[in-house]
This record gives structure tokens, C-alpha cells and sequence, in this order.
């Protein structure tokens, strides 16, 4: 059994941006019109009229102020409410490929490995653009990377999923370096005119390179000391769209083919969960929680992930500890928390501990502990 290194990650960075003020305009705007176009209705009770979101709301329950998405325009049309990505050829890359090519190209480059080195492609995500072939498939022949490739979805956990995936298949031999890459486009699969959660999500692209470290060649390298997965069934976040829906004789446009949940109870239920879980993780390596130098956690909620931290080191979480990057980019599904640890890890010195931690729908929860090489 070799030992496994992480040897680079790579950030992929939409090209646009909505502000909180920008998003919440055009979501009133959105309201003011429905409201006006079924006066009637609501007036006699039958329809019930929506209200208004706040800046001011959103960034004290969440934490969030801004996100970046792959079509603004579609998004805050008051008519329209969600991104406009046209269909592309079948000879032309995905839009997902683009993506991933672009976060895998860094990557490769931190870790000091050409595409070609790649002999297997992860392709994690909370939604794939398309059913079949695998995108790992179009992702590992843009890239000219050999091997095999294939998809997978634990919603948020999935690239923490991907990464214990890949650490096994480095330690037993049967790939060399293993990409896992973490396309998000969350804004087509989110319901921007339901106030409840059309602030959450953003879209993005992160990659992460998984080596043996008697062969990496990166200058730096992050030893993987262990992985642990769990997943316990939960209806609290949810989305029924599918390759069902046809058969279902249902549009596929309904309020449940896109993301909802039940916000409160997923904040009480996974906190917990995940502390527990990191705390007996890191208790089987014989490690305390307060010998861990950074927590790259899940980025959904600023207060969550304090409330995480607090339980685990026992004072108030300092974004020292547990870096917060959704204040930026919004909650970017399976992405969250490689951003955090793509961001916030160049200060750490060698024989550093660090936990990078998903949690999310499942629920599914996946830790990753490693340790800066070096002495
Ligand atoms: N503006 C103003 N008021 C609002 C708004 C708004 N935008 N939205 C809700 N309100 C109102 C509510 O109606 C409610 O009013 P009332 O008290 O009169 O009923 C009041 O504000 C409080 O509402 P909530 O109880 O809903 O507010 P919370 O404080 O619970 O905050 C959050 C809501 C922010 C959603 C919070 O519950 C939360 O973040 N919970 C954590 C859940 C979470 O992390 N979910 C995501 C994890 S899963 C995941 O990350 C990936 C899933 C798969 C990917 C899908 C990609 C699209």
C-alpha cells in the first residue's frame, strides 16, 4: 500500500457576478409583477401573494453577499428568473467539460503534471448536464488523459467522495494519478423566484489531483492520513427532476424538479452530525480536534460552520481556524470546501493537520484528513 498525496488543486471562476442587491432588485421586481398580474386571485384568496426579499435577511441567515453564475442576464430577468445556456452541438465540448478542462489545466500545473499523466477522471458533482456518455468520458479525451473516467453524485459530498475514491485507487495500484474534478453549475438547478432559497447557490468548477508520493513531483504536497464517509437518508433536500419525469407525464418544470429543502432542520440535524463525525474521524488517526491547524469545511451557511467548529474546539469558530468562502461564492454545492482549502492552505507549515469536510444532501458527510509534507 503506497501512501497518497494531494499534489494540486485547481478553481475554475464563472464569468459573472450578482451582488445580494443586484439578486434581491430583480427578485422584487419578480414579485411586484406577479403580484400585479394576479390581483384578482389574491384578492379573493385563491392565489397567495409572494413578499419581497432583503439584502439584509440573506446575508444575516446565511452569510452569503455575492455569487458568481455562468449567465446573468436569464437570472435576474424579472420575466424569466433562471440562466439562459444555449444547447451546443454534439461535436462541441459540454459546457461541464469547459469547466472541468479549465480547473484540471491548473491543477496539473500546481502539481507539476501535464493532462497526459492523468490516467483516471472523476467527474463529481450534484447534477450532471447530461445522462449518458459519463462527462468524465468528454472530460478525460478534452484533456488528451488516459485511463477511464466516471461520474458520480453525493450532492454536496461528492468531492469528498470522489477523493476517498481516488485514494484507494492510488494506494492499491490501479491508477497513477487521478483527477477528480467538481463541475457545479447550481444556478440551473436552483429556483431563483422562491425566497426561501434563491440567494444560496453559485456556480463554479474546482480539481483535485490524487498521486502516490513516492512518484509526485509537486514541491508541494499534501499527505492523505485518512478518508471516512458517511450517508444517512434524509428527505429534507430534495429534487425530483429526473429521467423519470417523461413517464411521470409531468412537464418537468414543477416546484419539485428543481432544489428545496427544509432550511431549519437541516442547519439542527447536520451540525451535529458533522462535528460527530469529524470528532471520530480524527479520533482514529489519534488526533484531537484541537491539534487540527485549518477546517475546510462546507460552505452552505456561515453560521453553521461556526456552530461546527465551536463544538469542536470549543470556542467561537475564527475564520482563522475554519476559513469562510461563501461569503463570495455562495453556497457551490460538492465545490465548497476545495475552494476553501484551494484559498486557505499556503500559510500552513509542514506537518500541519488539516480537515477538509462536505456535508449535504443524503445526508451525506465526507471527511479527508491530510498533513503538509515536509519537515
Ligand atoms: N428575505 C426575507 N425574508 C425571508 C427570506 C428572504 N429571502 N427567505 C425567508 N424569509 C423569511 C421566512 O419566510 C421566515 O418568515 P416567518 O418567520 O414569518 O415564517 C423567516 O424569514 C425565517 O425563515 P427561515 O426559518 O427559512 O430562515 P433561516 O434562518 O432558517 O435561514 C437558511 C434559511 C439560510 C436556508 C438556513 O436555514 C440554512 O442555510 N440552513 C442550512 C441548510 C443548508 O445548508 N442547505 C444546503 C445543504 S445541501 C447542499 O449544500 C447541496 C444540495 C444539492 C445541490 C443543489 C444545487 C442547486
Amino acid at each position: 500500500m503506497r501512501d497518497v498525496v494531494i499534489t494540486g488543486t485547481g478553481l475554475y471562476r464563472p464569468p459573472h457576478q450578482i451582488t445580494n442587491a443586484e439578486l434581491v432588485t430583480a427578485f422584487n421586481d419578480y414579485v411586484d409583477r406577479f403580484n400585479a398580474e394576479h390581483a384578482a386571485d389574491i384578492a379573493s384568496g385563491q392565489v397567495q401573494a409572494l413578499a419581497h426579499s432583503s439584502v439584509e435577511f440573506i446575508e444575516k441567515a446565511s452569510g452569503i453577499k455575492n455569487r458568481y453564475v455562468m449567465d446573468k442576464e436569464g437570472v435576474l430577468d424579472p420575466a424569466r428568473m433562471y440562466p439562459r445556456i444555449p444547447a451546443r452541438p454534439d461535436e462541441q465540448w459540454s459546457l461541464m467539460a469547459d469547466m472541468a478542462v479549465d480547473a484540471a489545466k491548473k491543477a496539473c500545473e500546481q502539481a507539476g503534471r501535464s493532462p497526459s499523466d492523468i490516467d483516471a477522471v472523476y467527474c463529481a458533482a450534484a447534477n450532471m448536464q447530461r445522462a449518458y456518455p459519463a462527462m468524465a468520458c468528454e472530460i478525460q479525451a478534452a484533456l488528451g488523459a488516459k485511463g477511464y473516467g466516471f461520474d458520480m453524485n453525493v450532492a454536496c459530498s461528492s468531492a469528498t467522495f470522489a477523493i476517498e475514491q481516488a485514494v484507494n485507487a492510488v494506494r492499491c495500484g490501479s491508477a497513477q494519478c487521478v483527477l477528480v474534478v467538481n463541475p457545479e453549475i447550481t444556478s440551473a438547478h436552483l429556483e431563483w423566484r422562491d425566497r426561501d432559497c434563491h440567494f444560496i447557490f453559485g456556480d463554479v468548477c474546482t480539481a483535485v489531483l490524487i498521486e502516490p508520493a513516492d512518484t509526485a513531483v509537486a514541491s508541494e504536497r499534501w499527505t492523505v492520513l485518512g478518508t471516512q464517509l458517511a450517508t444517512q437518508y434524509s428527505n429534507n433536500i430534495r429534487n425530483n427532476f429526473g429521467f423519470m419525469n417523461r413517464c411521470e407525464d409531468s412537464a418537468g418544470t414543477e416546484r419539485d424538479k428543481t432544489f428545496r429543502q427544509e432550511g431549519r432542520k437541516v442547519f439542527k440535524e447536520v451540525v451535529p452530525m458533522a462535528a460527530a463525525h469529524i470528532e471520530a474521524h480524527l479520533g482514529k488517526l489519534d488526533l484531537a480536534p484541537t491539534a487540527v491547524s485549518r477546517y475546510w469545511l462546507h460552505q452552505a451557511n456561515l453560521g453553521m460552520n461556526q456552530l461546527v467548529v465551536k463544538k469542536l474546539v470549543g470556542a467561537e469558530a475564527g475564520t482563522a481556524i475554519a476559513p469562510i468562502i461563501l461569503d463570495e461564492w455562495a453556497n457551490t454545492a460538492s465545490a465548497g470546501s476545495i475552494i476553501a482549502f484551494h484559498e486557505h492552505r499556503a500559510d500552513l507549515r509542514p506537518g500541519d493537520v488539516g480537515v477538509i469536510c462536505s456535508f449535504g444532501a443524503g445526508y451525506s458527510i465526507g471527511s479527508v484528513v491530510v498533513r503538509k509534507h515536509g519537515t
